[in-house]
């Protein structure tokens, strides 16, 4: 069965495919199908994923997953969340974004720097799917002094992982997906979904 991923971020779909790839669908990126970035209006993780998936697959007419992602600072009251991808004004901009986190946590001291990364996905099974499978999860951790580590994407370098030793940045691809929130969620939507390896 196609299935098409909702997403332009090169990080998230380089995950997504890796961690769908021992399971029997084609999986195509949004790209495949030149579909446009839909229009992030929501105000949570679900309602972005949601309308991200039907945003996909209303353009391919193929059933479509979206990842709604981001970090929650507990020192910033959940900042950036869902604001994470243009914390720093620019969309996708990594660097600047984990660059203005350091920044705005200078003065929190270490065992004050608690953090989640979420990621919730929505499935479905077409554009008007009135009943979206979604999926939550949470990876826990601190936010560093500075950044290290060249692997994964996004806050990675400068996310602690409370179950890792180093960033998120310093787990080889394989690590990373033992204990993501990303890895979570999927496990979570493929049980709802009853797909198995
Ligand atoms: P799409 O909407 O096209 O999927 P996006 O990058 O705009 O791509 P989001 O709005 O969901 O996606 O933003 C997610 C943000 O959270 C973005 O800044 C990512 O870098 C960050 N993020 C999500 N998962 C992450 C991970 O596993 N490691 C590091 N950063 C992550």
């Amino acid at each position: 069965q196609t299935l098409v991923l909702a997403t332009s971020n090169k990080g998230k779909l380089a995950e997504l495919a890796d961690l769908l790839a021992p399971l029997h669908f084609d999986v195509q990126p949004q790209s495949a199908f030149a579909i446009d970035d839909a229009v992030e209006d929501g105000l949570s993780f679900i309602e972005n994923a949601i309308l991200k998936a039907r945003h996909a697959s209303r353009s391919s007419g193929l059933p479509a997953m979206a990842d709604d992602s981001g970090l929650a600072v507990d020192a910033l009251g959940g900042a950036p969340g869902i604001y994470s991808a243009r914390y720093a004004g620019e969309h996708g901009n990594d660097l600047a974004n984990l660059t203005k986190l350091l920044a705005d946590l200078t003065e929190v001291p270490a065992g004050e720097r608690q953090a989640q990364f979420h990621c919730v996905l929505a499935f479905v099974r077409h554009a008007d799917d009135p009943v979206p499978v979604i999926a939550h999860g949470i990876w826990r951790g601190q936010i560093a002094f500075a950044a290290t580590g060249s692997h994964g994407f996004g806050y990675d370098p400068v996310f602690l992982p409370d179950d890792a030793n180093g960033s998120a940045a310093e787990l080889t691809p394989a690590e990373k997906k033992q204990l993501s929130h990303r890895a979570k969620a999927l496990k979570l939507l493929l049980a709802q979904l009853q797909v198995t390896a």
